[in-house]
């Protein structure tokens, strides 16, 4: 509950930012006080993207393995050490931006630098995840110690699927952030090595999103057969298609760098194809789940082609948010392979396109679904109950931010192909002639981001009630069960070494020679650019 109380905080906070920026950006705004756009730009990134999503995603995870191997006492205490540890980076990372030291955005590219403070804020975000990355391998080993020869919970499995992914992503921020920022900032080092520390970013900065999608497939998976009344559509596909997430996920940084001069095309390249590699698990998942729905409305007897689709809980929010966010990742995953694509990533790149994008995926498929889950697990832990009048604001909050998503990303897309810059405040350039073929899309996202934020609000008055307000009960914790004759889940897909070891292989097929390259080859330091 301590991390759901970090994860709405986060979302009032950085979601005020993001209405402060829509507005700002529409030129018809001035931001009051004489702030910085970038130190709000930067406030809402970091806030949403790296602290709302971790504390999320840490604090589910430590409920579904609680729910499934079991906590001990002294994990219980790793886990609030792991949450003290990332609190107090936040706050040391937060108000360094919210004092001006760090207007270096969310992906803190060099040679933009902050001050020392931030670095170690965000380095001890990291080092708490880890603790509950440490702490959640152990609950699954002392479970299967337990357990000989039984195959582990679903649940536990992804979670440490997810856990693994992110440790061995983290490890390379980690390390530019010791080695080279850190450094750096504090004065030590007087340049910088721009490209690489760009590189191991982005080696970090994928499967991030991955980190914060994959809790969102879990509830998928094996949540949301539950709440619509079905079982699991199969064990090992959903086990097999974490693997290939897991594998897939990292080593493909490059599709962030496509136009980072000193990288060779050629593995810019073999990138790229791993890249679209992921589509096959996205792919299976999607078909799993929809087939899911299938047997599940057949089995309870509705007839025709589409019966089972009419007779979806749609009046369920914990079914309806998360189904919006599948839909959603319709053209959000569709843009993505856009993006992915060399040649047309040279138009979107650096365009509002992208923000457009990862508005569809992170903040409407991943959201959505971390609201759906919110909506159970909140009362679940508060020892209180979902009520048809809180059940009907969730659906009026999903209706209200579909409306609002729709109008601010497909706004953005469309300005991102006229050319309109993202991560930028606005400017008409002196002439204004460019700028007037895109301006009204641009007040478009105005409209569409107070949307969003009236959604934002709504969603924190029901976090409020579901947290101390409505009546006591016993709010179910759905976790779906496996058909009586489900075929048996071949024992390799458990086998960590196998899989860890074709990942580590695959990252050091595509990264060990262009890393080397890049230390190599690389051009003097760059010095700090501070603003
Ligand atoms: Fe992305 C940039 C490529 C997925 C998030 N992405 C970003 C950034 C973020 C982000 C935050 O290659 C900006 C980073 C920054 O600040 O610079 N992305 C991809 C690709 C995928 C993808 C190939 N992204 C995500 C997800 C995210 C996310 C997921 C967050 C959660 N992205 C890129 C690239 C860039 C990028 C480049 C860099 C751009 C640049 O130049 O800077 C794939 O994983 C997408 C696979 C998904 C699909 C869709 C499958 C459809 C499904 C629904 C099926 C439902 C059905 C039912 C069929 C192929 C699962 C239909 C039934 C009915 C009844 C309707
Ligand atoms: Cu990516």
């Amino acid at each position: 509950m301590s991390f759901m109380y970090v994860t709405f905080a986060s979302l009032l906070v950085g979601g005020l930012m993001g209405l402060l920026q829509v507005l700002s950006r529409s030129g018809k705004f001035q931001l009051p006080f004489g702030i910085n756009y970038y130190t709000i730009l930067t406030v809402h990134g970091v806030i949403l993207g790296l602290v709302l999503t971790t504390f999320f995603i840490i604090g589910f995870q430590f409920a579904l393995m609680g729910k499934t191997v079991g906590i001990t006492d002294k994990q219980r205490k790793a886990g609030w050490l792991s949450f003290w540890t990332m609190l107090i980076g936040t706050i040391i990372a937060a108000v360094t931006i919210l004092v001006g030291q760090a207007n270096v955005l969310y992906t803190f590219y060099a040679p933009l630098r902050a001050h020392p403070a931030f670095y170690i804020g965000l380095a001890l975000v990291i080092i708490g995840s880890w603790i509950a990355v440490f702490t959640n391998f152990r609950q699954l080993y002392l479970w299967k110690k337990a357990h000989k020869g039984e195959k582990s919970p679903l649940l536990a499995f992804m979670v440490v699927i997810n856990m693994a992914m992110w440790f061995i992503a983290s490890l390379g921020v980690a390390t530019s952030v010791l080695i080279q920022f850190i450094p750096w900032s504090l004065g030590y080092a007087a340049t910088i090595n721009v490209l690489l520390s760009r590189t191991l970013f982005w080696y970090f900065g994928h499967p991030l999103v991955y980190f914060w999608l994959l809790p969102a497939y879990m509830a998928w998976y094996a949540i949301i057969p539950k709440i619509i009344g079905g079982k699991l559509f199969s064990d090992s596909l959903a086990r097999l298609s974490f693997i290939l997430l897991l594998m897939f996920s990292i080593p493909v940084g490059f599709h962030h760098q496509l136009t980072e001069p000193g990288i060779d095309p050629t593995w810019k390249f073999i990138q790229v194809v791993l890249t679209f590699m992921v589509v096959i698990p996205t792919l299976m998942t999607a078909f799993s789940i929809f087939a899911t729905f299938e047997t599940t409305g057949r089995r309870k007897g509705h007839k025709g082609l589409f019966g089972w689709f009419k007779h979806l809980p749609w009046k369920d929010v914990r079914f309806l948010a998360p189904f919006i966010g599948m839909i959603a990742f319709i053209p959000g995953g569709a843009g993505g392979i856009v993006n992915a694509s060399h040649q047309m990533n040279t138009l979107i790149h650096n365009t509002i396109w992208v923000t457009g994008h990862f508005h569809l995926t992170v903040a409407t498929t991943v959201l959505l679904t971390y609201f759906g889950i919110a909506y159970w697990l909140v009362p679940h832990l508060t020892g209180r109950r979902l009520t048809p009048k809180i059940n009907k604001l969730g659906i009026i909050q999903t209706i209200i931010w579909t409306v609002g998503m729709t109008i601010m990303s497909t706004a953005m897309h469309i300005q991102g192909l006229l050319g309109g810059p993202r991560r930028s405040n606005f400017s008409n350039y002196a002439g204004g002639e460019q700028v007037q073929t895109w301006i009204s899309y641009q007040v478009a996202q105005a409209v569409g981001g107070t949307i969003l934020f009236i959604g934002i609000l709504l969603m924190i008055y029901i976090f409020i009630q579901l947290a101390f307000f409505a009546p006591r009960g016993v709010q179910e914790f759905p976790i779906a069960e496996e058909e009586v004759n489900a075929d048996p889940t071949p024992k390799i897909l458990e086998n960590w070494y196998l899989w860890i070891g074709i990942t580590i292989a695959l990252i050091l097929f595509a990264y060990t020679i262009p890393v080397f390259d890049i230390i190599k080859h690389s051009p003097p330091g760059s010095l700090p650019f501070d603003w």
